[in-house]
Protein backbone atom coordinates (compact mmCIF):
# COMPACT_ATOMS: atom_id res chain seq x y z
CA UNK A 1 0.00 0.00 0.00
CA UNK A 2 1.45 3.65 -0.85
CA UNK A 3 1.99 5.88 2.18
CA UNK A 4 2.30 9.55 3.02
CA UNK A 5 5.73 11.25 4.02
CA UNK A 6 5.79 14.29 5.41
CA UNK A 7 9.29 15.94 5.21
CA UNK A 8 10.59 19.26 7.29
CA UNK A 9 13.24 20.29 5.07
CA UNK A 10 16.67 21.32 6.79
CA UNK A 11 20.44 21.67 5.33
CA UNK A 12 21.52 21.58 9.50
CA UNK A 13 20.33 18.33 11.24
CA UNK A 14 21.23 18.48 14.90
CA UNK A 15 20.15 14.63 16.38
CA UNK A 16 17.80 17.32 18.76
CA UNK A 17 15.94 20.26 18.22
CA UNK A 18 14.30 22.76 20.77
CA UNK A 19 10.50 23.06 19.23
CA UNK A 20 8.76 20.57 17.74
CA UNK A 21 7.70 21.69 13.78
CA UNK A 22 3.94 21.95 14.80
CA UNK A 23 2.76 21.57 10.77
CA UNK A 24 4.36 18.32 10.79
CA UNK A 25 2.16 16.54 13.43
CA UNK A 26 -0.64 18.98 12.46
CA UNK A 27 -0.93 17.49 8.38
CA UNK A 28 -0.38 13.96 10.06
CA UNK A 29 -3.15 14.04 12.02
CA UNK A 30 -4.80 15.72 9.09
CA UNK A 31 -3.68 12.59 6.91
CA UNK A 32 -5.95 10.22 8.85
CA UNK A 33 -5.07 6.74 9.19
CA UNK A 34 -6.82 4.94 5.86
CA UNK A 35 -3.24 4.99 4.25
CA UNK A 36 -1.40 4.59 7.59
CA UNK A 37 0.03 6.52 10.23
CA UNK A 38 1.94 8.98 7.99
CA UNK A 39 5.79 8.55 7.97
CA UNK A 40 7.51 11.88 9.72
CA UNK A 41 11.15 13.23 8.65
CA UNK A 42 12.66 16.68 10.63
CA UNK A 43 16.01 16.89 8.78
CA UNK A 44 16.82 19.56 11.86
CA UNK A 45 16.87 16.31 13.58
CA UNK A 46 17.94 14.08 10.61
CA UNK A 47 18.72 14.48 6.90
CA UNK A 48 16.03 12.57 4.87
CA UNK A 49 16.75 8.75 3.86
CA UNK A 50 15.62 8.90 -0.06
CA UNK A 51 15.14 5.27 -0.06
CA UNK A 52 12.49 5.14 2.50
CA UNK A 53 9.95 6.48 -0.33
CA UNK A 54 8.78 4.29 -2.67
CA UNK A 55 7.48 4.70 -6.34
CA UNK A 56 3.55 5.65 -5.73
CA UNK A 57 4.20 6.99 -1.93
CA UNK A 58 2.81 11.01 -1.33
CA UNK A 59 5.26 12.92 -0.21
CA UNK A 60 4.43 16.65 1.80
CA UNK A 61 7.10 19.07 1.93
CA UNK A 62 6.68 22.01 3.82
CA UNK A 63 8.99 24.90 3.36
CA UNK A 64 9.07 28.83 4.77
CA UNK A 65 11.18 30.99 2.93
CA UNK A 66 14.42 29.91 4.49
CA UNK A 67 14.53 26.34 3.79
CA UNK A 68 12.97 26.58 0.15
CA UNK A 69 16.31 25.86 -1.57
CA UNK A 70 16.40 22.45 0.26
CA UNK A 71 12.59 21.82 -0.11
CA UNK A 72 13.23 21.86 -3.74
CA UNK A 73 16.39 19.50 -3.94
CA UNK A 74 14.28 16.82 -2.33
CA UNK A 75 11.12 17.47 -3.98
CA UNK A 76 12.98 16.73 -7.02
CA UNK A 77 15.07 13.63 -5.81
CA UNK A 78 11.87 11.64 -4.63
CA UNK A 79 9.93 12.88 -7.85
CA UNK A 80 12.67 10.94 -10.04
CA UNK A 81 12.05 8.65 -7.52
CA UNK A 82 8.28 8.12 -8.55
CA UNK A 83 7.16 9.49 -5.88
CA UNK A 84 3.96 12.23 -5.78
CA UNK A 85 5.50 15.43 -4.43
CA UNK A 86 2.99 17.66 -2.80
CA UNK A 87 4.24 21.54 -1.73
CA UNK A 88 2.56 23.83 1.49
CA UNK A 89 3.95 26.02 3.68
CA UNK A 90 4.18 30.44 3.48
CA UNK A 91 6.36 29.98 0.99
CA UNK A 92 5.03 27.81 -1.71
CA UNK A 93 1.37 29.49 -0.88
CA UNK A 94 3.52 32.51 -2.21
CA UNK A 95 5.56 31.19 -4.94
CA UNK A 96 3.38 28.16 -6.01
CA UNK A 97 4.78 28.42 -9.35
CA UNK A 98 7.94 28.31 -8.07
CA UNK A 99 7.69 24.85 -6.45
CA UNK A 100 6.48 23.56 -9.28
CA UNK A 101 9.79 24.81 -11.70
CA UNK A 102 12.41 24.19 -9.02
CA UNK A 103 10.83 21.85 -6.50
CA UNK A 104 8.63 19.51 -9.50
CA UNK A 105 6.09 19.70 -7.75
CA UNK A 106 3.00 17.85 -8.95
CA UNK A 107 0.51 19.89 -6.48
CA UNK A 108 0.77 23.00 -4.59
CA UNK A 109 -1.61 23.85 -1.62
CA UNK A 110 -1.87 27.50 -0.92
CA UNK A 111 -2.75 28.46 2.88
CA UNK A 112 -4.19 26.09 5.78
CA UNK A 113 -3.53 22.33 4.80
CA UNK A 114 -5.64 20.89 7.60
CA UNK A 115 -8.70 20.57 6.03
CA UNK A 116 -7.92 20.04 1.93
CA UNK A 117 -4.92 17.77 2.86
CA UNK A 118 -6.89 14.04 2.85
CA UNK A 119 -8.32 15.24 -0.39
CA UNK A 120 -4.86 16.34 -2.50
CA UNK A 121 -3.59 12.72 -0.86
CA UNK A 122 -6.58 10.69 -2.49
CA UNK A 123 -6.29 13.07 -5.50
CA UNK A 124 -2.54 11.58 -6.03
CA UNK A 125 -3.07 8.55 -5.44
CA UNK A 126 -6.05 8.26 -7.90
CA UNK A 127 -3.09 9.72 -10.40
CA UNK A 128 -4.86 13.11 -10.96
CA UNK A 129 -3.75 15.82 -8.72
CA UNK A 130 -4.67 19.49 -9.96
CA UNK A 131 -1.72 21.74 -9.86
CA UNK A 132 -2.80 24.11 -7.20
CA UNK A 133 -5.41 23.89 -4.31
CA UNK A 134 -6.59 26.67 -2.03
CA UNK A 135 -6.79 25.66 1.20
CA UNK A 136 -7.18 29.09 2.72
CA UNK A 137 -7.59 30.70 6.10
CA UNK A 138 -9.88 27.99 7.74
CA UNK A 139 -12.02 29.08 10.74
CA UNK A 140 -10.56 28.50 13.97
CA UNK A 141 -13.28 25.49 15.17
CA UNK A 142 -11.35 23.67 11.83
CA UNK A 143 -7.92 23.88 12.96
CA UNK A 144 -6.91 19.88 13.45
CA UNK A 145 -4.93 19.29 16.37
CA UNK A 146 -1.74 17.58 16.33
CA UNK A 147 -0.61 13.82 16.34
CA UNK A 148 1.30 13.94 19.40
CA UNK A 149 1.35 10.48 19.42
CA UNK A 150 3.98 9.93 16.19
CA UNK A 151 6.61 11.95 17.78
CA UNK A 152 10.53 10.61 18.19
CA UNK A 153 11.32 9.71 21.70
CA UNK A 154 13.39 12.44 23.60
CA UNK A 155 14.39 14.21 20.76
CA UNK A 156 12.67 17.62 21.54
CA UNK A 157 12.75 20.23 24.42
CA UNK A 158 9.30 22.33 23.51
CA UNK A 159 5.99 21.12 22.17
CA UNK A 160 4.05 24.07 20.30
CA UNK A 161 0.65 24.02 20.41
CA UNK A 162 -1.41 26.63 18.55
CA UNK A 163 -4.18 28.86 19.91
CA UNK A 164 -4.66 31.47 17.45
CA UNK A 165 -4.07 32.59 13.64
CA UNK A 166 -3.63 35.97 11.91
CA UNK A 167 -2.25 39.30 13.72
CA UNK A 168 -4.61 42.71 13.47
CA UNK A 169 -1.34 44.59 12.94
CA UNK A 170 0.52 45.40 9.93
CA UNK A 171 4.37 45.05 10.33
CA UNK A 172 6.43 46.34 7.23
CA UNK A 173 9.07 43.51 7.78
CA UNK A 174 6.23 40.59 8.25
CA UNK A 175 4.14 38.40 6.25
CA UNK A 176 1.87 37.17 8.88
CA UNK A 177 -0.64 39.88 8.72
CA UNK A 178 -1.28 39.29 5.00
CA UNK A 179 -1.01 35.74 4.47
CA UNK A 180 -2.38 34.11 7.84
CA UNK A 181 -4.70 37.58 7.64
CA UNK A 182 -5.74 40.27 10.13
CA UNK A 183 -8.71 38.90 11.80
CA UNK A 184 -7.50 36.70 14.53
CA UNK A 185 -8.92 33.33 14.27
CA UNK A 186 -8.90 31.85 17.93
CA UNK A 187 -9.23 28.27 18.26
CA UNK A 188 -11.86 26.29 20.98
CA UNK A 189 -10.21 26.15 24.48
CA UNK A 190 -11.50 22.20 25.05
CA UNK A 191 -9.30 21.33 21.79
CA UNK A 192 -5.86 23.25 23.07
CA UNK A 193 -6.11 21.80 26.44
CA UNK A 194 -6.86 18.60 25.33
CA UNK A 195 -3.51 18.68 23.29
CA UNK A 196 -2.21 20.18 25.69
CA UNK A 197 -2.77 17.58 29.17
CA UNK A 198 -1.82 14.66 26.01
CA UNK A 199 1.58 16.51 25.60
CA UNK A 200 2.30 16.59 29.82
CA UNK A 201 1.04 12.91 29.29
CA UNK A 202 3.94 11.96 27.30
CA UNK A 203 6.89 13.84 29.75
CA UNK A 204 6.82 17.74 27.81
CA UNK A 205 6.65 20.54 30.67
CA UNK A 206 7.00 22.96 28.14
CA UNK A 207 5.40 24.10 25.73
CA UNK A 208 5.40 27.08 23.23
CA UNK A 209 2.24 28.54 21.95
CA UNK A 210 2.40 28.82 18.07
CA UNK A 211 0.52 31.94 18.12
CA UNK A 212 1.39 35.07 15.54
CA UNK A 213 0.21 37.42 18.27
CA UNK A 214 -0.92 35.84 21.67
CA UNK A 215 -3.12 39.82 22.63
CA UNK A 216 -5.19 40.32 19.44
CA UNK A 217 -6.65 42.79 21.13
CA UNK A 218 -5.53 46.02 22.89
CA UNK A 219 -6.79 48.56 25.32
CA UNK A 220 -6.50 51.04 22.41
CA UNK A 221 -8.39 48.65 20.15
CA UNK A 222 -11.30 48.66 22.57
CA UNK A 223 -11.44 52.45 23.41
CA UNK A 224 -11.30 52.98 19.48
CA UNK A 225 -14.25 50.91 19.09
CA UNK A 226 -16.07 52.16 21.71
CA UNK A 227 -16.10 55.37 20.07
CA UNK A 228 -17.96 53.92 17.29
CA UNK A 229 -22.11 54.75 17.14
CA UNK A 230 -22.47 50.98 16.16
CA UNK A 231 -21.62 48.62 18.59
CA UNK A 232 -20.76 45.46 16.66
CA UNK A 233 -17.20 45.71 16.82
CA UNK A 234 -17.15 46.21 20.13
CA UNK A 235 -19.28 43.50 21.27
CA UNK A 236 -16.61 41.34 18.52
CA UNK A 237 -13.35 42.90 20.23
CA UNK A 238 -14.90 42.25 23.58
CA UNK A 239 -16.10 38.27 22.30
CA UNK A 240 -12.48 37.72 21.35
CA UNK A 241 -10.78 39.37 24.63
CA UNK A 242 -13.08 37.21 26.97
CA UNK A 243 -12.10 33.91 24.91
CA UNK A 244 -8.33 34.63 25.54
CA UNK A 245 -8.87 35.11 28.63
CA UNK A 246 -11.23 31.89 29.54
CA UNK A 247 -8.08 30.22 27.66
CA UNK A 248 -5.91 31.38 29.73
CA UNK A 249 -8.29 30.50 33.05
CA UNK A 250 -8.58 26.82 32.05
CA UNK A 251 -4.40 26.81 31.41
CA UNK A 252 -4.12 28.15 35.07
CA UNK A 253 -6.09 24.54 36.29
CA UNK A 254 -3.69 22.44 34.39
CA UNK A 255 -0.61 21.09 36.76
CA UNK A 256 1.85 23.87 37.76
CA UNK A 257 4.92 22.41 36.14
CA UNK A 258 3.37 22.97 32.53
CA UNK A 259 5.35 26.15 31.47
CA UNK A 260 4.09 28.05 28.66
CA UNK A 261 5.93 30.39 26.32
CA UNK A 262 4.48 32.88 23.30
CA UNK A 263 4.55 35.82 20.73
CA UNK A 264 2.96 39.09 22.24
CA UNK A 265 2.94 42.79 21.30
CA UNK A 266 4.46 44.89 23.65
CA UNK A 267 0.92 46.96 24.67
CA UNK A 268 0.29 43.97 26.42
CA UNK A 269 2.63 45.81 29.39
CA UNK A 270 -0.23 48.54 29.96
CA UNK A 271 -2.97 45.67 30.73
CA UNK A 272 -2.36 44.27 34.09
CA UNK A 273 -5.55 42.35 33.81
CA UNK A 274 -4.17 40.67 30.98
CA UNK A 275 -0.45 40.27 32.32
CA UNK A 276 -2.31 38.98 35.93
CA UNK A 277 -4.30 36.23 33.89
CA UNK A 278 -1.10 35.25 31.86
CA UNK A 279 0.81 35.15 34.74
CA UNK A 280 -1.86 32.86 36.64
CA UNK A 281 -2.17 30.38 33.26
CA UNK A 282 1.89 29.91 33.77
CA UNK A 283 2.71 31.51 30.79
CA UNK A 284 6.37 32.23 32.01
CA UNK A 285 7.97 33.50 28.55
CA UNK A 286 7.12 36.07 25.58
CA UNK A 287 8.81 36.90 22.38
CA UNK A 288 7.85 40.51 22.07
CA UNK A 289 9.12 42.43 18.72
CA UNK A 290 10.76 45.71 20.02
CA UNK A 291 12.39 46.12 16.46
CA UNK A 292 14.49 49.15 17.18
CA UNK A 293 15.16 51.27 20.41
CA UNK A 294 14.55 54.57 18.66
CA UNK A 295 11.43 56.06 17.08
CA UNK A 296 12.93 56.82 14.22
CA UNK A 297 13.68 53.06 13.78
CA UNK A 298 10.44 52.15 14.75
CA UNK A 299 8.67 54.68 12.43
CA UNK A 300 11.29 52.49 9.62
CA UNK A 301 8.84 49.26 10.15
CA UNK A 302 6.15 50.85 10.64
CA UNK A 303 5.59 49.89 14.21
CA UNK A 304 4.63 53.32 16.17
CA UNK A 305 2.76 51.71 18.33
CA UNK A 306 6.12 50.54 20.04
CA UNK A 307 7.60 52.54 22.55
CA UNK A 308 11.00 54.10 22.13
CA UNK A 309 14.43 54.93 24.99
CA UNK A 310 13.28 54.78 28.89
CA UNK A 311 9.67 54.42 28.54
CA UNK A 312 10.27 51.19 26.37
CA UNK A 313 12.61 49.90 29.03
CA UNK A 314 10.30 50.41 31.42
CA UNK A 315 7.12 48.72 29.55
CA UNK A 316 8.87 45.83 28.70
CA UNK A 317 10.44 45.67 32.86
CA UNK A 318 6.25 45.49 33.36
CA UNK A 319 6.11 42.16 32.02
CA UNK A 320 8.77 40.68 34.84
CA UNK A 321 6.73 42.31 37.48
CA UNK A 322 4.08 39.37 36.17
CA UNK A 323 6.64 36.77 36.58
CA UNK A 324 7.04 36.82 32.41
CA UNK A 325 10.56 36.73 30.95
CA UNK A 326 10.76 38.39 27.76
CA UNK A 327 12.52 37.56 24.76
CA UNK A 328 13.23 40.16 23.00
CA UNK A 329 13.94 40.80 19.32
CA UNK A 330 15.42 43.58 17.76
CA UNK A 331 16.20 43.98 13.86
CA UNK A 332 19.34 45.30 13.02
CA UNK A 333 20.42 47.40 9.60
CA UNK A 334 17.09 49.83 9.55
CA UNK A 335 17.55 52.97 7.95
CA UNK A 336 17.88 54.69 11.00
CA UNK A 337 20.44 52.87 12.76
CA UNK A 338 24.21 54.00 13.10
CA UNK A 339 27.40 52.66 14.41
CA UNK A 340 26.16 52.96 18.08
CA UNK A 341 22.79 51.16 17.57
CA UNK A 342 24.70 47.99 18.29
CA UNK A 343 25.58 48.87 21.90
CA UNK A 344 22.71 50.98 22.97
CA UNK A 345 20.65 48.07 21.76
CA UNK A 346 22.26 45.81 24.10
CA UNK A 347 22.43 48.62 26.93
CA UNK A 348 18.78 48.47 26.42
CA UNK A 349 18.24 45.22 26.72
CA UNK A 350 20.41 44.68 29.79
CA UNK A 351 18.49 47.91 31.85
CA UNK A 352 15.16 46.61 30.15
CA UNK A 353 15.57 43.33 32.35
CA UNK A 354 15.18 41.10 29.25
CA UNK A 355 15.91 37.34 29.91
CA UNK A 356 16.71 36.62 26.21
CA UNK A 357 17.24 38.50 23.01
CA UNK A 358 17.87 37.99 19.50
CA UNK A 359 19.53 40.80 17.15
CA UNK A 360 18.27 39.83 13.55
CA UNK A 361 19.51 41.44 10.25
CA UNK A 362 16.57 43.30 8.29
CA UNK A 363 15.88 40.29 5.67
CA UNK A 364 12.96 41.13 3.25
CA UNK A 365 11.22 38.32 3.37
CA UNK A 366 8.21 37.74 0.59
CA UNK A 367 5.01 38.54 0.92
CA UNK A 368 5.67 41.46 3.51
CA UNK A 369 5.77 45.53 2.26
CA UNK A 370 9.35 45.89 2.77
CA UNK A 371 10.26 42.90 0.41
CA UNK A 372 7.71 44.94 -2.51
CA UNK A 373 9.37 48.04 -2.17
CA UNK A 374 13.00 46.09 -2.11
CA UNK A 375 12.32 44.24 -5.21
CA UNK A 376 11.28 47.33 -7.29
CA UNK A 377 14.82 48.90 -6.34
CA UNK A 378 16.75 45.88 -6.92
CA UNK A 379 15.39 45.18 -10.38
CA UNK A 380 16.80 48.31 -11.00
CA UNK A 381 20.19 47.46 -9.83
CA UNK A 382 19.76 43.84 -11.30
CA UNK A 383 21.91 41.77 -8.71
CA UNK A 384 23.08 38.38 -9.73
CA UNK A 385 24.79 35.85 -7.65
CA UNK A 386 25.74 32.27 -9.55
CA UNK A 387 22.64 33.37 -12.06
CA UNK A 388 20.52 34.01 -9.86
CA UNK A 389 18.42 37.34 -9.35
CA UNK A 390 19.13 38.61 -5.63
CA UNK A 391 15.30 39.07 -5.96
CA UNK A 392 15.23 35.80 -5.39
CA UNK A 393 17.77 35.11 -2.94
CA UNK A 394 15.82 32.01 -1.29
CA UNK A 395 17.23 30.33 -4.58
CA UNK A 396 21.19 31.19 -3.90
CA UNK A 397 23.02 28.23 -2.18
CA UNK A 398 23.28 29.21 1.93
CA UNK A 399 27.15 29.32 1.83
CA UNK A 400 26.77 32.45 -1.07
CA UNK A 401 23.74 34.37 -0.09
CA UNK A 402 24.29 37.44 1.12
CA UNK A 403 23.47 38.48 4.72
CA UNK A 404 22.16 41.79 4.16
CA UNK A 405 20.29 42.85 0.85
CA UNK A 406 19.56 46.64 1.51
CA UNK A 407 22.34 49.22 0.86
CA UNK A 408 22.47 51.65 4.39
CA UNK A 409 22.93 54.83 4.35
CA UNK A 410 25.90 55.37 6.74
CA UNK A 411 27.41 51.89 7.25
CA UNK A 412 28.31 48.94 4.48
CA UNK A 413 26.99 45.69 4.94
CA UNK A 414 30.14 44.23 6.68
CA UNK A 415 29.83 46.69 9.84
CA UNK A 416 26.45 45.92 10.48
CA UNK A 417 27.20 42.13 10.06
CA UNK A 418 30.11 42.86 12.50
CA UNK A 419 27.98 44.73 14.86
CA UNK A 420 25.17 42.31 15.07
CA UNK A 421 27.36 39.43 15.59
CA UNK A 422 29.24 41.79 18.36
CA UNK A 423 25.86 42.44 20.13
CA UNK A 424 25.09 38.83 20.39
CA UNK A 425 28.29 38.22 21.47
CA UNK A 426 27.84 40.96 24.88
CA UNK A 427 24.33 39.73 25.03
CA UNK A 428 25.43 35.96 26.01
CA UNK A 429 28.95 36.59 27.34
CA UNK A 430 29.61 34.03 30.13
CA UNK A 431 29.32 36.58 32.44
CA UNK A 432 26.15 38.04 31.68
CA UNK A 433 24.53 34.84 31.40
CA UNK A 434 25.20 33.53 34.48
CA UNK A 435 24.33 36.85 36.50
CA UNK A 436 21.11 36.46 34.66
CA UNK A 437 20.70 33.19 35.51
CA UNK A 438 19.67 34.25 38.80
CA UNK A 439 16.02 34.12 37.47
CA UNK A 440 15.85 31.02 38.55
CA UNK A 441 17.24 29.43 41.51
CA UNK A 442 18.08 25.87 42.26
CA UNK A 443 21.19 24.77 40.53
CA UNK A 444 20.00 22.17 38.12
CA UNK A 445 17.77 25.64 36.91
CA UNK A 446 20.61 27.86 36.52
CA UNK A 447 22.60 25.06 33.94
CA UNK A 448 19.81 24.62 32.16
CA UNK A 449 19.60 28.43 31.88
CA UNK A 450 22.56 28.75 31.16
CA UNK A 451 23.13 26.00 28.63
CA UNK A 452 19.78 27.11 26.90
CA UNK A 453 21.30 30.75 26.38
CA UNK A 454 24.09 29.59 24.89
CA UNK A 455 22.18 27.05 22.62
CA UNK A 456 19.95 29.77 21.36
CA UNK A 457 22.92 32.14 20.38
CA UNK A 458 25.00 28.83 18.70
CA UNK A 459 21.95 27.71 16.33
CA UNK A 460 20.67 31.49 15.73
CA UNK A 461 23.45 34.19 15.56
CA UNK A 462 26.09 31.79 14.40
CA UNK A 463 25.07 29.88 12.33
CA UNK A 464 22.86 32.61 10.68
CA UNK A 465 25.01 35.63 10.78
CA UNK A 466 28.84 34.46 10.05
CA UNK A 467 30.41 34.34 6.85
CA UNK A 468 33.13 31.95 7.83
CA UNK A 469 32.20 28.62 7.05
CA UNK A 470 34.84 26.82 10.15
CA UNK A 471 32.65 28.72 12.67
CA UNK A 472 29.53 27.63 11.30
CA UNK A 473 30.83 24.48 11.65
CA UNK A 474 31.92 24.88 14.92
CA UNK A 475 28.88 25.71 16.14
CA UNK A 476 26.70 23.36 14.14
CA UNK A 477 28.71 21.02 16.42
CA UNK A 478 28.37 22.90 19.86
CA UNK A 479 24.91 23.22 19.06
CA UNK A 480 24.30 19.32 18.74
CA UNK A 481 26.39 18.75 21.65
CA UNK A 482 24.34 21.28 23.71
CA UNK A 483 21.14 20.36 22.52
CA UNK A 484 22.27 16.69 24.06
CA UNK A 485 22.82 17.68 26.97
CA UNK A 486 19.86 20.06 27.30
CA UNK A 487 16.97 17.93 26.20
CA UNK A 488 16.48 16.11 29.08
CA UNK A 489 16.91 19.02 31.54
CA UNK A 490 13.16 20.01 29.96
CA UNK A 491 11.28 17.12 29.94
CA UNK A 492 9.47 15.22 33.28
CA UNK A 493 8.28 12.27 33.90
CA UNK A 494 4.70 11.48 32.29
CA UNK A 495 1.84 11.55 33.29
CA UNK A 496 -0.22 8.76 31.63
CA UNK A 497 -3.14 8.97 33.79
CA UNK A 498 -3.53 12.90 33.32
CA UNK A 499 -7.23 14.17 32.87
CA UNK A 500 -8.59 16.78 31.57
CA UNK A 501 -9.55 19.44 34.29
CA UNK A 502 -13.28 19.27 34.20
CA UNK A 503 -13.78 16.18 31.88
CA UNK A 504 -12.58 13.43 33.40
CA UNK A 505 -11.87 12.06 29.69
CA UNK A 506 -9.24 10.52 28.24
CA UNK A 507 -7.54 13.40 25.68
CA UNK A 508 -8.45 12.74 21.85
CA UNK A 509 -6.74 13.51 19.18
CA UNK A 510 -9.67 16.01 17.29
C1 LIG B 1 6.27 29.38 16.05
C2 LIG B 1 7.12 30.06 14.99
C3 LIG B 1 8.50 29.98 15.12
C4 LIG B 1 9.16 29.23 16.28
C5 LIG B 1 9.12 27.74 16.12
C6 LIG B 1 9.59 27.18 14.81
C7 LIG B 1 9.30 25.69 14.75
N1 LIG B 1 10.27 24.85 14.98
O1 LIG B 1 8.17 25.33 14.54
C8 LIG B 1 10.56 29.90 16.32
C9 LIG B 1 10.49 31.02 17.32
C10 LIG B 1 11.73 29.00 16.68
C11 LIG B 1 10.65 30.47 14.90
C12 LIG B 1 11.85 30.80 14.31
C13 LIG B 1 11.93 31.43 13.08
N2 LIG B 1 10.92 31.91 12.34
CO1 LIG B 1 9.09 31.53 12.73
N3 LIG B 1 7.25 31.39 13.02
C14 LIG B 1 6.54 30.76 13.91
C15 LIG B 1 5.05 31.04 13.67
C16 LIG B 1 4.58 32.14 14.62
C17 LIG B 1 4.09 29.87 13.80
C18 LIG B 1 4.50 28.63 13.01
C19 LIG B 1 3.60 27.49 13.37
O2 LIG B 1 4.00 26.53 14.02
N4 LIG B 1 2.34 27.56 12.97
C20 LIG B 1 1.39 26.49 13.18
C21 LIG B 1 1.35 25.56 11.95
C22 LIG B 1 0.27 24.51 12.13
O3 LIG B 1 1.01 26.38 10.85
P1 LIG B 1 1.92 26.50 9.53
O4 LIG B 1 3.31 26.20 9.83
O5 LIG B 1 1.59 27.75 8.84
O6 LIG B 1 1.37 25.28 8.66
C23 LIG B 1 0.08 25.32 8.07
C24 LIG B 1 0.08 25.78 6.61
O7 LIG B 1 1.15 26.65 6.30
C25 LIG B 1 0.09 24.53 5.82
N5 LIG B 1 1.34 23.83 5.57
C26 LIG B 1 2.55 23.98 6.11
N6 LIG B 1 3.41 23.10 5.58
C27 LIG B 1 2.74 22.34 4.71
C28 LIG B 1 3.11 21.28 3.90
C29 LIG B 1 2.17 20.67 3.07
C30 LIG B 1 2.57 19.54 2.21
C31 LIG B 1 0.83 21.14 3.06
C32 LIG B 1 -0.18 20.50 2.22
C33 LIG B 1 0.44 22.22 3.87
C34 LIG B 1 1.40 22.80 4.69
O8 LIG B 1 -0.72 23.67 6.60
C35 LIG B 1 -0.41 23.89 7.99
C36 LIG B 1 -1.67 23.67 8.78
O9 LIG B 1 -2.66 24.56 8.39
C37 LIG B 1 5.09 31.53 12.18
C38 LIG B 1 3.98 32.46 11.80
C39 LIG B 1 3.04 31.82 10.83
N7 LIG B 1 1.88 32.37 10.80
O10 LIG B 1 3.37 30.88 10.12
C40 LIG B 1 6.46 32.18 12.09
C41 LIG B 1 7.18 32.23 10.74
C42 LIG B 1 6.98 30.92 10.01
N8 LIG B 1 8.57 32.38 11.12
C43 LIG B 1 9.24 33.16 10.33
C44 LIG B 1 10.61 33.44 10.46
C45 LIG B 1 11.17 34.51 9.54
C46 LIG B 1 11.39 32.79 11.41
C47 LIG B 1 12.89 32.98 11.63
C48 LIG B 1 13.73 33.07 10.37
C49 LIG B 1 13.04 34.20 12.53
C50 LIG B 1 14.47 34.64 12.71
N9 LIG B 1 14.76 35.74 12.11
O11 LIG B 1 15.24 33.98 13.35
C51 LIG B 1 13.24 31.72 12.44
C52 LIG B 1 13.65 30.57 11.51
C53 LIG B 1 13.72 29.26 12.21
C54 LIG B 1 13.96 28.14 11.28
N10 LIG B 1 15.19 27.93 10.85
O12 LIG B 1 13.03 27.45 10.93
C55 LIG B 1 8.37 33.72 9.24
C56 LIG B 1 8.63 33.05 7.90
C57 LIG B 1 8.54 34.03 6.75
C58 LIG B 1 8.83 33.34 5.47
N11 LIG B 1 8.44 33.95 4.38
O13 LIG B 1 9.41 32.29 5.41
C59 LIG B 1 6.94 33.50 9.84
C60 LIG B 1 5.83 33.32 8.81
C61 LIG B 1 6.64 34.73 10.74
C62 LIG B 1 6.76 36.09 10.11
N12 LIG B 1 7.02 37.04 10.96
O14 LIG B 1 6.64 36.36 8.96
N13 LIG B 1 9.43 30.59 14.34
S1 LIG C 1 5.48 41.35 13.55
FE1 LIG C 1 4.09 40.58 15.09
S2 LIG C 1 2.75 42.35 15.54
FE2 LIG C 1 3.73 42.77 13.57
S3 LIG C 1 2.27 41.99 12.00
FE3 LIG C 1 3.79 40.36 12.42
S4 LIG C 1 2.81 39.07 13.96
FE4 LIG C 1 1.73 41.04 13.96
Amino acid sequence: MPRVHLVNPSTKSFGVAVITPRWLYVLASATGTRWGDPQIVDETLEPLDASAIEPGDVVGIGIHTGNALRGYEIGRELRRRGAWVVFGGIHATLFPEEAVEHGMAHAVVRGDGDVIWQQVVQDCLAGQPQSVYEGGRIAGDQFASARWDLLPNGRYMWASVQTVRGCPKHCSFCSVWRTDGQEPRQRGVDRVIREIVELRRLGFRFIALADDNFYPVTLGDLAQAKRRADGTRLRELEAMRAERFALMNRLAELPRDLVFYTQITMEAAEDPTFLEAMRRANIRGALVGVESVTAEGLKDVYKGFNLAGDELAARLRAFRRYGIHVLGSFIFGLPSDTKDSFDATVALAQRADLTFAQFVLLTPFPGTVDFEKWVVDEKRRGTIIDGVPLTQHWLISEERRPRLYTAHPTMSLEEIRLGTQRAWDRFYSWRDVWARSRVVTSVRARIAFVLISKLYRQMYANTGIATDSARVQRSARWARWIGYACRRLFLAKPMPGLMVPGEQLEPTFN
